[in-house]
């Protein structure tokens, strides 16, 4: 059975259905699949019932996996992290950002499984940056470009909120020892499609380092508002089993946090990524 691949929307975002990702996808169907996202940027499948050794099969198919210095893991499958809301405060995904930008290498991309739902609410947004940029005039494009931002771990992740505990504090002090703040381009080139995005995120991004202080800001205030545009964006409304994948070179997004005291579990695979240029 082939896939079949149905857009959302303009800017991003398709459904994938005629595979079953709890099994060992054929080279065909990964091929398909990573032609999908890097076409859409944020691919669902609906009805995936996987565990987590399978998610963390499925997404180590295209890419070697991250394990996150914060977030909890699921006990014997360190890949896959959990976002729980009965055990973590997972408010920083309620800013627009793209995952860990604080490092390096920021990653590729998440797949994204929804274990336990509210009722309603706990929907989540994507962004594209490629839709983002091409949107701005000639003359903001051509500053841009060139430009680079510092992005800095401690943004999204304060010391008020995850240093409460002293074995929390020591796993914070030492994240923030290993990930100091780092540049990366302003607009970014996708290593594979070769298309120009926006990478700047209100999550982790500080400044504009060629600007003064003034402009950075006033830049990147207006950059964070253009970028999460609703015609550059997608809110997806989650049902259990339901599965993201997004390509997180090119794309922000935002948790919606609107359903708490409700819990609501979610499991994430983060495949690396490489130095962005
Ligand atoms: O909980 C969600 O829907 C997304 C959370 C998030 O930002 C992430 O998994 O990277
Ligand atoms: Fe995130």
């Amino acid at each position: 059975m082939s896939l079949t691949i149905t857009p959302l929307s303009p800017a991003l975002g398709a459904q994938i259905s005629g595979v079953d990702i709890s099994r060992d996808i054929t080279a065909a169907q990964r091929d398909a699949i990573e032609q999908a996202l890097l076409q859409h940027q944020v691919l669902f499948f609906r009805d995936q019932p996987i565990n987590p050794e399978q998610q963390a099969r499925f997404a180590a198919r295209f890419g070697d996996l991250h394990i996150h210095p914060i977030y909890p893991n699921v006990p014997n499958t360190p890949q896959v992290l959990v976002l729980d809301t009965a055990v973590t405060d997972v408010r920083d995904n309620a800013v627009w950002h793209t995952d860990v930008t604080f490092l390096p290498t920021p990653a590729l991309g998440a797949v994204l499984s929804a274990k336990q739902l509210p009722a309603y609410g706990g929907d989540t947004l994507w962004a594209s940056g490629i839709a983002a940029f091409e949107a701005l005039s000639a003359p903001l494009r051509g500053m841009l470009d060139g430009l680079t931002a510092t992005h800095d771990f401690t943004k999204s992740f304060p010391l008020e909120r995850f240093g409460t505990t002293a074995e929390d504090l020591a796993r914070w002090e030492a994240t923030r020892r290993n990930n100091p703040p780092l540049s990366h381009p302003v607009v970014r080139t996708h290593p594979v499609s070769g298309r120009k995005a926006l990478f700047v995120n209100e999550g982790f991004t500080t400044r504009i380092n060629e600007l003064s202080e003034l402009e950075s800001e006033a830049l990147l205030k207006l950059l964070f508002a253009h970028a999460t545009r609703p015609e550059f964006s997608i809110r997806w409304r989650w049902q259990e089993h339901d599965v993201a994948f997004w390509d997180n070179r090119v794309t922000q997004h935002f948790a919606v946090d609107d359903y708490r005291p409700n819990r609501r579990v979610m499991h994430r695979a983060t495949i690396l990524g490489d130095v962005p240029f």
